[in-house]
């Protein structure tokens, strides 16, 4: 117990590992295949009696994707077999798997699902095999991308994370019943709503003022927080119809860019898509006004390669960017952060009219060797708008893992970090 196993799924390939437990031990197996990023992989993990009969299987689970994680309450003392195999035992060399077997927890949600930035707040882990659990967690001081809570007990700590938003809204937690209009549960202005369609059936009602020309986005984090639950978000005029709905506009969550059309009360109400629920099925909702966004990117030199910078000393070399404006147009300036020293940018500047534009890196002559997680930093730079301010930085997501046709399968978004 309590330990992580690595292994190697082959072709009809089965590995079996014994543990020995006591009557009432919570025994947790969570594999990681597909999320060590080295090929496309099914793993599935299953906890048995000493007498092979399945206590706990997983294939696939929306908190670790199509990882698996199993657990069970020991029903007696005794010996328990882990098995872990491809799913469909199709396995070759390169299938390598993790799994961490032991009396860790291992919650599959958490409520609130996110908080602001410093905030010190007390956070339920949900859908433990021993129930839920209470913490109080103090959130880092900025925001920051991927982040998550390492559920924590005396029996010792997770082995990954519960996905867990940063944001500046405040927090409001459901009350049931919530089922209608009247018994709503009441906010007002930018928020983000945490709830959990808690049992097969469920749905959550949230109620609030507007005005006429107030212009939100309405946005439901449950799989991008790696919930269960594929939620539909609808909204309604109070004590009236449905004006609005969305089911899968990101990814599998719902997304509204909500005008209001008239002074009034309105009532956000989230559900399961097949109606199912489930202490796993957590899901938080933003609501707050549009925020102008630039994105930048980089083009592929070479399909299915991602661009990487290598300036010879003395010379230069050439980068396309793309910007992707949301919510605003204008010119753009661009530059350089974090620069290896004796690099600099060279470019003109993006017209308003414009999505592409080359930016030349010079090093030179003297230039040392070195690399560094640089940054290039764009922003709207219009005499016609000295009062908007947006910037925006490139985004390189990382495929680790592609699929049939080189679709990308498993990408990672990391963040930068200064490296001096
Ligand atoms: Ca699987
Ligand atoms: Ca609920
Ligand atoms: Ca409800
Ligand atoms: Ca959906």
């Amino acid at each position: 117990m309590n330990v992580t196993v690595n292994g190697t799924a082959d072709n009809e390939d089965v590995d079996y590992f014994v543990v020995e437990a006591k009557k009432g031990d919570r025994i947790t197996a969570e594999v990681e295949g597909i999320r060590l990023g080295i090929t496309l992989f099914d793993v599935y993990v299953a906890i048995m009696s000493a007498a092979r009969f399945e206590l706990s299987a997983s294939d696939d689970n929306a908190l670790v994707w199509q990882d698996g994680v199993a657990s069970i309450i020991a029903p007696e003392d005794g010996k328990y077999i882990i098995q872990v195999r491809e799913s469909s035992y199709a396995g070759n060399g390169s299938c390598l798997y993790r799994v961490h077997v032991g009396s860790f927890p291992r919650p599959m949600g958490v409520l609130p699902a996110g908080g602001r930035p410093g905030e010190t707040l007390p956070v339920k882990f949900l859908a433990d095999i021993t129930g839920e659990r209470v913490e109080t967690i103090t959130l880092p001081a900025a925001a920051q991308g991927n982040f998550g809570l390492f559920a924590k007990d005396d029996k010792g700590i997770a082995p990954s994370q519960n996905p867990f938003r940063l944001s500046d809204l405040p927090n409001v937690i459901e009350q049931e019943p919530n089922e209608t209009h009247d018994n709503a549960v009441k906010f007002t202005g930018p928020t983000a709503l945490n709830g959990v369609i808690g049992a097969p059936g469920d749905n959550d009602n949230y109620r609030f003022a507007a005005r006429k020309g107030e212009v939100y986005d309405i946005r439901v984090h449950a799989r991008s927080i790696r919930s269960s639950l594929d939620p539909v978000l609808t909204i309604s005029a109070a004590g009236g119809g449905a004006i609005a709905a969305n089911d899968d506009s990101a990814g599998p969550d719902s997304y509204i860019r909500f005008g209001v059309p008239n002074d009034g009360e309105y009532v956000i109400n989230v559900r399961d898509h097949l109606g199912n629920g489930g202490a796993a099925f957590t899901y938080r909702v933003e609501l707050a006004p549009i925020k102008p966004a630039l994105i930048l990117a980089t083009a592929e030199f070479v399909q299915y390669v991602q661009p990487t910078v290598s300036i010879p000393k003395g010379n230069r070399y050439a980068l396309l960017l793309s910007a992707a404006r949301y919510d605003f147009g204008g010119p753009l300036t661009l530059r350089g952060e974090n620069l290896p020293p004796g690099v600099t940018i060279e470019t003109p500047g993006m017209a308003a009219n414009s999505t592409v534009m080359p930016v030349i890196f010079h090093a030179t002559p003297e230039a040392a060797n070195s690399g560094r997680l640089a940054e290039i930093i764009g922003s709207l730079n219009d005499p016609a708008q000295p009062n908007m301010k947006v910037e925006g930085r490139v985004e390189q997501p990382i495929v680790m893992v592609r699929g049939q046709n080189q679709i990308p399968f498993w990408t990672e978004h990391t963040n930068r970090r200064r490296s001096s």
